[in-house]
């Protein structure tokens, strides 16, 4: 009877897992379908608003011949948290520039990032340390960078730096948590949603239970101009003002931890920071096939203001949260933002635990 049970439950996961996967597969077929759209020509780095074709017309699913090749020869952003490093003082130096990145197989994009890439680098601290921060512009236009996990006034610390400038403050991280951190510079809409944005984690100073795994995910959506296929897109300021997304990712690639799995082992302490950059959604997460035991919710780690036993939780748009679960049986358990247009659109996960049957092992 039991073995009966745990065989149903597995065939439960795995179909929904194949739906996940699959309704991405729909919806990239059904696009494929349409009649191709005009090529439009990127907007340079420099142009905040970029008016698009003005029509809204969705280059959501649009993907290349060997769009499976690509995601396999994908390598994800990785989402395991960074150790932190020695000291009283971290030093965090970004180079920002002017790039061109993958935002799904076969997707291009001209981005600006954060150390060359999109999200830009997680940051790891203790809380107490203090995170002394050089901002490098090497793009074309002003730009800033605004940590949430500081105090301080953000005229000066989070001040326009001109291109060839460079920037350095500091902040005590007094606040435990995970947050975001991202370009100020007006306007903010433009500037993070063509990737200026990341985390960073400030580990309280009396530490949670140990983890034995710990993955960021950071949400972020884009607005393209194009397809991205022939030639990069870019930012479409009307499709970003009318919140109509042509992808939507954790980490800046679509579908990546899909094709590329994070993992654990039963009965891991399973803990997830997530961060919802936006510009403008937000991230309703949830694991398919579990429950979270602990949810540290807006990003506040402190364990007594702790919820337990939660299905979903919101992130919202500028905002975190640190979820920790334990999964028994082996499985695969996809992760979303459970507000589902999002899954459609790229924001899925996987997440295997131990090694079962039909996986390949690791
Ligand atoms: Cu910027």
């Amino acid at each position: 009877m039991i073995k009966t049970v745990v065989v149903l439950a597995v065939a439960a996961m795995i179909a929904a897992f194949t739906a996940v996967i699959f309704s991405l597969d729909a919806v990239a077929k059904a696009r494929g379908e349409k009649a191709p759209a005009a090529v439009a020509t990127p907007a340079p780095a420099e142009s905040h608003d970029n008016p698009g074709s003005g029509s809204l017309t969705s280059y959501a699913g649009a993907k290349p011949a060997n769009a499976d090749e690509l995601a396999a020869a994908h390598k994800p952003f990785p989402a395991e948290l960074p150790p932190i490093p020695a000291g009283d003082v971290v030093d965090v130096k970004m180079v920002l520039k002017d790039i061109t990145v993958e935002l799904a197989p076969g997707v291009e994009y001209t981005a600006w990032g954060f150390e060359g890439g999109v999200p830009g680098p997680t940051v790891h601290v203790r809380e107490g340390q203090t995170v002394r921060m050089t901002l490098v512009n090497g793009g074309a236009i002003p730009h800033s960078i605004d940590f949430h996990a500081a105090r301080i006034a953000p005229d000066v610390a989070f001040r326009d730096v001109a291109p060839g400038e460079s920037l350095t403050y500091e902040f005590v991280a007094k606040d435990p948590g995970v947050y975001m951190y991202h370009c100020g510079t007006k306007p903010v809409l433009a500037h993070i949603a063509n990737g200026m944005y990341g985390a960073i984690v400030v580990s309280p100073a009396k530490p949670l239970p140990k983890a034995d795994k710990e993955y960021v995910l950071v949400g972020g959506e884009f607005y393209l101009n194009g397809d991205g296929l022939e030639q990069p897109a870019a930012y479409d300021v009307g499709k970003a003002h009318a919140q109509m997304p042509d992808w939507v990712v954790f980490n800046g690639y679509a579908g990546q931890y899909a094709t590329h799995p994070l993992t654990a082992e039963p009965n891991d302490l399973v803990r997830f920071y997530v961060v919802a950059a936006g510009p403008s959604l937000d991230v309703d997460f949830h694991v398919v096939g579990t429950i979270f035991d602990t949810v540290y919710p807006f990003q506040d780690m402190d364990p007594a203001r702790a919820l337990h036993g939660v299905q979903t939780f919101p992130v919202p748009a500028g905002g975190g949260a640190v979820f920790d679960m334990r999964i028994p049986d082996e499985g695969i358990y996809p992760f979303v933002s459970h507000s589902f247009a999002s899954v459609d659109l790229g924001m899925v996960g996987l997440l295997k635990v131990g090694n079962p049957k039909g996986s390949a092992s690791h």
